[in-house]
């Protein structure tokens, strides 16, 4: 099975770096090691001596290794920079959220010339510690990536990315430079041992159908109800673009339209486990997408060969869980919160 759509770290550490503008970016705050460390041994004297030093709020610092960039130059090449885009997915179905940050490209040719231009994913190993696994996931890219928005599109059980790209116009190479591009989605197709590795489509997804824009924003939603994941993308002085999925090979699928009554009213943040043909495999109710987008529901997941779902299982944000067994596929599925 392949998508197809019709046109209409490094373990944490501090980061690197000594310009102090990284700060002011506000995409990679320097660690102060130093600090932590007597921070740390005060909280631990204070903790030892019966104080509680916290306040009702408190966060402990963790960077990831991930810097923007942007092509901003101090000869301000472009007129405008924008924010790259990030998607928080478990990719890999152990349960564990990781991090997907899109990366802009080489301002002369628009291409990721350097490794600091690749987009990067960060492996949780659900004790607060995210492993960059860009390489092993073949997630680097090619152009100027923006927008990014997570589906199974070829409902095959594991989720996959589909990545707007396209620059703003650069003054000085405006005349060497097309800054328009393709959207390109990520197939994920697992491997071994238990990763996933990620194969680039674009021409072959059907996304060259198009004239190549200067995309931004993108959501996903399935806008026909035909159980396959469609996208709509926005792009700079173009019109907006919707992208039919008419992947084949026909995988099963089941979508869960949630109604919070102790919960928010659309259980946002409630988390699902579906269990079908003896994989496991997770999502949240989110409709945040990438970048400056929103996506519809219902929350969709791809089932491949399995016609039912054995056990699903939904942890409200109340706190309030909830098992549902043998659930035919191919349909969404209204669900409204048990009380406690
Ligand atoms: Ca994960
Ligand atoms: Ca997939
Ligand atoms: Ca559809």
């Amino acid at each position: 099975m392949t998508a197809r759509f019709d046109a209409t770290a490094q373990p944490l550490a501090y980061a690197r770096g000594s310009d102090p503008s990284h700060d002011r970016k506000g995409v990679v705050a320097r660690g102060r090691p130093v600090w932590a460390v007597a921070v740390l041994l005060a909280a631990a004297w204070a903790m030892a001596s019966g104080q509680n030093t916290l306040a009702p709020i408190h966060f402990v610092y963790r960077p990831i290794d991930f810097r923007l960039e942007s092509c901003e130059t101090p000869q301000r090449h472009a007129p405008e920079t924008m924010a790259g885009g990030v998607a928080i997915f478990d990719y890999n179905n152990d349960g564990y959220l990781d991090i997907f940050f899109t990366n802009g490209a080489d301002i002369r040719t628009l291409k990721k010339t350097s490794p600091k231009y690749s987009n990067r994913l960060f492996e949780n190993d659900g004790k607060g510690n995210f492993k960059d696994v860009t390489a092993k996931a073949g997630l680097a890219g090619v152009g100027f990536d923006n927008g990014v928005a997570i589906g199974d599109y070829d409902n095959d059980g594991y989720k996959d990315i589909f990545v707007t790209r396209g620059h703003v116009q650069s003054l000085e190479y405006a005349s060497r430079v097309r800054v328009e591009q393709p959207n390109t989605v990520f197939r994920g197709i697992p491997g071994n041992p238990g990763g996933v590795r990620f194969e680039a489509l674009t021409a072959e997804a059907g996304l060259t159908a198009q004239p190549p824009s200067r995309h931004r924003g993108s959501a996903v939603g399935d806008l026909n109800g035909d159980g396959r994941l469609d996208v709509a993308a926005s792009a700079i002085g173009a019109p907006a673009e919707v992208w039919l999925n008419d992947s084949p090979g026909g995988g099963h699928w089941l979508a869960f339209e949630l109604q919070g009554t102790t919960s928010n009213r659309d259980g946002i943040g409630a988390g699902i486990k579906v269990t079908a043909g003896g994989a496991v495999q997770y999502n949240h109710v989110s409709f945040a997408a990438g970048y400056a987008s929103s996506s519809a529901g219902p929350t969709h997941f791809g089932l491949g060969a399995s016609k039912s779902a054995d056990l699903v299982g939904i942890r409200w944000p109340s706190g309030i869980t909830q098992e549902l067994r043998n659930l035919a596929a191919d349909r969404v599925v209204k669900l409204q919160e048990p009380p406690k």
